[in-house]
């Protein structure tokens, strides 16, 4: 054990600090490249193929690290690193090519089952079962294909293999979950020996027992996440939208909807207090900003500004977002010393 572990995040922009990573390498557990693809890199990288909005850097890239001695690993499909004893991270980028439908099951639903399979058998055999968060992204997201738009064709192959793994959806993990137009289907995640404490929102309806009207399997996450290490309480935020109830608010006001959207983070924050979790503020918090049409940004960038009244801790993407009505939907994560 290493008892003094510590995961640690940060953001860097390639161009700027050439070749030097925010650690030393044996200290990285993975990335998210976001932007233009990535090269390859010696650790797990999530390639989010989304187009910077407001950002000269052609690619950012975001770091998880550790102040333990880092393990690197394979584990079928998922390449994976594991710092001292305690937390894993992990990244599964699929081709949906590589995949036959089957037994009326789609390959992105197959897909998803496999992916979330391969997961949880990891976090057996790494003896971290406990999901913190985890990153969706899943190519033309909204398009219908088969009779059924491919987010929900997602949604079940996921909850299969919850169910498959014996995995109650009310304990899920924050996620979000986002489309791009192309590529592979990638899925990264943060998982730990000791559990996470999933929060859900009380004016919202949990997305684990969303009606049908949203699909016939519901999505598997939790609003957010609280977890603790050492002196520290890491909060999650999973992707948020201008959902109140089950439905979605302010359908094509961009500016309303992202006003909503920190209405809903700031009650996320409020619950973490009262789990006596550090008083998180919205200004403490590191944000990724989804937003459907790139011309809406300078709408979302304005609303962001009143509602936090500085964005130099957000990175806007284009993404498409998983329901068709929803314009902008906000992630966040923070760490603050235990009160
Ligand atoms: C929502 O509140 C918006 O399917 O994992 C947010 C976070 C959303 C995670 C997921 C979906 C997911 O329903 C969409």
């Amino acid at each position: 054990m290493y008892p003094d572990t510590r995961l640690q995040f940060s953001t860097l922009n390639p161009a700027l600090a050439a070749d030097h990573a925010p650690a030393d390498a044996g200290h990285i557990l993975g990335m998210s490249h976001i932007g233009q693809p990535a090269k390859a890199q010696p650790w797990p990288t999530q390639p989010v193929l989304m187009p910077l909005l407001g950002n000269s850097a052609s690619a950012l890239q975001e770091y998880w690290h550790s102040t333990a001695p880092i393990r690197r690993g394979q584990f079928g499909d998922i390449h994976f690193s594991k710092a001292g004893e305690d937390v894993l991270y992990g990244v599964i980028t699929l081709e949906e090519s590589s995949i036959q439908p089957a037994g009326g099951e789609s390959a992105l639903q197959r897909l998803a089952e496999q992916a979330y399979r391969q997961l949880f058998g990891l976090l057996a055999a790494e003896n971290c079962p406990h999901l913190w968060r985890i990153w969706n992204y899943i190519p033309r997201i909204n398009a219908e294909q088969d009779g059924m738009e491919r987010y929900r064709q997602f949604n079940i192959g996921r909850h299969q293999a919850f169910a498959a793994c014996a995995r109650p959806v009310d304990s899920s993990p924050a996620a979000c979950a986002l489309g791009t137009a192309s590529g592979p289907v990638s899925i990264a995640f943060l998982a730990a020996s000791r559990p996470a404490l999933p929060l859900e929102n009380p004016r919202q309806v949990s997305a684990f027992a969303y009606p049908r009207q949203y699909g016939p399997r519901s999505p598997t996450f939790s609003r957010a996440a609280l977890a603790s290490q050492q002196d520290e309480d890491i909060l999650f935020i999973s992707g948020t939208a201008s959902i109140v109830g089950h439905e979605t608010l302010h359908p094509g006001d961009v500016t309303a909807q992202t006003r909503e959207t920190f209405a809903n983070i700031a009650i996320l924050l409020d619950e973490a207090k009262r789990q006596h979790a550090a008083a998180f503020t919205l200004q403490q918090l590191d944000y990724r900003v989804y937003i459907r049409h790139a011309a809406d940004y300078p709408a979302v960038r304005a609303a962001f500004l009143q509602c936090v009244g500085d964005d130099s801790r957000a990175v806007y993407v284009q993404a498409d977002i998983c329901r068709a009505d929803l314009l902008v939907e906000i992630e966040a994560q923070g760490f603050r010393l235990h009160r």
